[in-house]
This record gives C-alpha cells, structure tokens and sequence, in this order.
C-alpha cells in the first residue's frame, strides 16, 4: 500500500465514523455540526425574540388557588371522536376559564375508538383537574344485532328522501342511543354521582363562581338544563305511543307532582314534543340508574326505535326526566349563559351582570316561538 493510498483511506474511516456519530449521538452531532463551529467563530446566532421564552420575571406569580372547602361527588362527561379534538378543547378551555379553575373537578372522555396519544396530550394540558379517557365496549356503542336491518336501511333511506337531519346516519343513532342508556353505565363513571356534559363548540358566556353540583346536591336536584324546545317530529313517530304503554304497564314507577305537563299539553294523551336540549346537562347519575330509568329505556331500545326511526337522546332523557323525578327536582341554569348552535341562552338583568357575560342580552331563546321555557315556568 502506498503511503497516499493508507492516507486517503484513514480519511476515509474518520469521515464515516463522524457522520456514524453524528447520527447517532445527538450531543456529538450538536457540538461539531458545522454551524454550531461557525457560530464559535463569530458568536451566537440572534435568534427572532418572540421565539424566547418570556423571562420568568415578567410574569405574575400564581397564588395557589384555595380548594373550596366542600365539593360534591361529580365529574364533567366528554363523549367524543378523535376528530373532535379542536372543538372539544374550545369548550373545555372555557370550562376551564369559567368555572373549574376555581373547583377542579375531574374530566371523563369517551369514545368508541381508543383516544390517539395526541389528543390525550392536548386536553391534560388544558386542566391540572384529573383526566380519565374510556373506551365504550363495542355493544354498548354498535347497532344490535337483533336490529332488523332490511327494516332499518328502509327507515333511514326514507328519512334521506325526507331531508331529515342525520336520517341517514348509523353513527348518530349509536350516540343517541349510547347517551340515552349507556353513557352512565361506563365503568369511569361508576364512582361519581354528579356529571356535566360538555360537547364540542359550545361556548359559555358567564363566569359561574358558585358550585352548581352542590346546588344540585343540597337542593336535591336530579336533572338541569339551559335550553329547551321542540322535537322533529319526524325523528320519532311512535315514541309517545310506546311511552303511554310503558306508563300503563308500570303506573307505580311514574314520580307523583311529576313534570307531565311540560311534555303534554291534555294531560299526557299527546306529547307536544318539548324536550330538554341534552348537548347542556347537568345531572344525577342516580336518575338514570334508577329502575324506573333503567327498566323505560330497556322497553324503548326493545322497540328498536333508536333504528327504526331516529329516536334522539334529547326527548328521551327529557321525558324519564319529567316522569321518574318530581318537577321541583328539575332545574333551570339561568345563570349559566351557553350556546350550541344555533341557539343560546343569555342570562337577562341583574344575572347578565353577576356572571359578567359577554352575550348579547337581546340574542336570548327563552321566550322565541320555538322555546318551551314558559312551559316549565307554567309548571311552578
Ligand atoms: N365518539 C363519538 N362521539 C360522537 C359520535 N357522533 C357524535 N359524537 C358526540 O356526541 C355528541 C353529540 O353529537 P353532535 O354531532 O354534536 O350532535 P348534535 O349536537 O345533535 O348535532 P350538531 O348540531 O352537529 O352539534 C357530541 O359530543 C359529539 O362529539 C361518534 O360517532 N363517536
Ligand atoms: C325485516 O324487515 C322487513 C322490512 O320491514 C320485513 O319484510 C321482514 O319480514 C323483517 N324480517 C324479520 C325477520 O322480521
Ligand atoms: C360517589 O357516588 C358514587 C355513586 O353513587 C358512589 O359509588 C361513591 O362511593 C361516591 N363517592 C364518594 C366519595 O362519596
Ligand atoms: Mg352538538
């Protein structure tokens, strides 16, 4: 070997061991990449200011938020896809800025496929309140398999053909049935009694700086809302028939002073279709664990409606509500000003002012045509 050869192959060794190196040792590849030796020649590269961090200096210490000295036995419900995940962290973060900074209740997700890794990271940065993510079991998501399908694609085509909303959606109908029978039977949800359910893209307008699961619990409340108004009717043409017959089967599980005439207008022979808007609740897990709940949606899945027609988790929860609880346990938020589109709820007065909300007091839906609020103050 000539001594030019032996040089050229020693460089050669020396070259491939740096970029050996360079890969796979990241502190090695730092401090001889040549940047980094050029930077040693004529100092540090200026780096934009805003892409620093801000010094600490400039910030205002955090004063530890006291926790409130009572709490009650509740946690905040997201059913939710991966998709969802700008929507949800919309609503959350002002959940957050509103209400739970100050109270720290836990959060439970669900969905029916598992939680990407992503979307965990994003919404525990949001809250220093614990986080639980559930996967729902397959048959308590998924049509049954008792469900005749010739009759179902039937039902769902003719609700296309009638421009019905999500008439021909499968995946809605797995959620309104999963929140009408299923959404309290998850195992994360077994050790709470209290819940809030919070979808995506909603917004809440008020501060709310009072507990409202406390109020639920010390005034023995069982079920909340912020908007009520009517059903399609075309989404559930022979829900009120099968209603009437649970009730004639099983008189003895209709509450007494019961919230009937917020759903009837003659004494329960016809449903005037006013529900409760379900994408705001807050409620008793307890109600809907109850048997009078339990044993009326099992009568409603056997009728297969959920399928047959498109049966919403709205007027069915609103109607166990109105029926198994007494109308003094129903209670109405006013003071907790929320929007999902398209309607909102805007405090009035002096409620507008001691939540200081930020929605326009003239854009409110209690008292429009389509609301059935004046039904529920009637009842009182
Ligand atoms: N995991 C999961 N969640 C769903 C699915 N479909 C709907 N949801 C959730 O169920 C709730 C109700 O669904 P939405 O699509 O908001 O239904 P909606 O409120 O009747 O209609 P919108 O006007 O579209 O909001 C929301 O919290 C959704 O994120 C689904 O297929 N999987
Ligand atoms: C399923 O539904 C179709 C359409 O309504 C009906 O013709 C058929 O008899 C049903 N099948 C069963 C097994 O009930
Ligand atoms: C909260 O409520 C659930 C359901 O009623 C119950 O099982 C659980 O023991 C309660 N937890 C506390 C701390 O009271
Ligand atoms: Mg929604």
């Amino acid at each position: 070997m000539t001594p030019m050869r032996y040089i050229v192959l020693v460089l050669g060794i020396i070259v491939s061991l740096h970029y050996i190196m360079s890969f796979s040792h990241e502190e090695y590849g730092k401090a001889t990449s040549i940047s980094r030796l050029a930077e040693q020649i004529t100092g540090p590269k200026s780096q934009p200011p805003y892409k620093e961090p801000v010094p600490d200096k400039y910030y205002k210490p955090s004063e530890p938020i006291a926790e409130p000295d009572r709490k009650a036995n509740a946690t905040f419900v997201m059913l939710v896809r991966n998709s969802d995940l700008p929507g949800i962290m919309s609503s959350m973060k002002q959940i957050e800025d509103r209400f739970n900074r100050k109270f720290k209740y836990p959060y439970v997700f669900l969905n029916e496929q598992p939680f990407t890794q992503e979307f965990k990271n994003y919404i525990t940065a949001l809250t220093d309140a614990p986080v639980e993510f559930g996967l729902i079991p397959h048959d308590d998501w998924y049509q049954p398999s008792w469900i005749n399908e010739t009759r179902a694609t039937e039902a769902r085509e003719a609700m296309v053909q009638n421009s019905v909303i999500y008439g021909g959606s499968v995946p809605y109908r797995n959620m309104c049935r999963f929140n009408s029978g299923f959404f309290y039977r998850q195992e994360l949800l077994q050790k709470y009694r209290y819940y809030w359910r919070v979808e995506p893209d909603v917004k809440f307008f008020c501060d709310v700086d009072y507990d409202p699961f406390l109020l639920m619990q010390d005034e023995g409340k069982v079920y909340g809302f912020t908007v009520s108004l009517y059903e399609y009717p075309t989404t559930i043409p022979t829900l009120w028939n099968e209603v009437r017959a649970f009730i004639n089967s099983n008189p003895n599980l209709v509450a007494k002073d019961n919230a009937m005439q917020f759903l009837s207008d003659d004494g329960g022979e016809t449903y005037n279709r006013c529900h409760f808007w379900s994408n705001f609740e807050i409620g008793d897990l307890d109600l809907w664990r109850g048997e009078a709940y339990s044993k009326f949606f099992d009568y409603l899945d056997e009728q297969g409606g959920f399928y047959y027609e498109r049966w919403g988790d709205a007027p069915v929860h609103s109607i166990g509500a109105a029926l198994f609880a007494r109308k003094d346990q129903i209670h109405f938020f006013n003071d907790i000003g929320y929007k999902h589109e398209p309607f909102q709820h805007c405090p009035q007065g002096a409620a507008h002012s001691k939540g200081k909300c930020w929605c326009d007091p003239s854009q409110n839906f209690d008292y429009e045509w389509y609301s059935c609020l004046s039904r529920y103050d009637k009842m009182f």
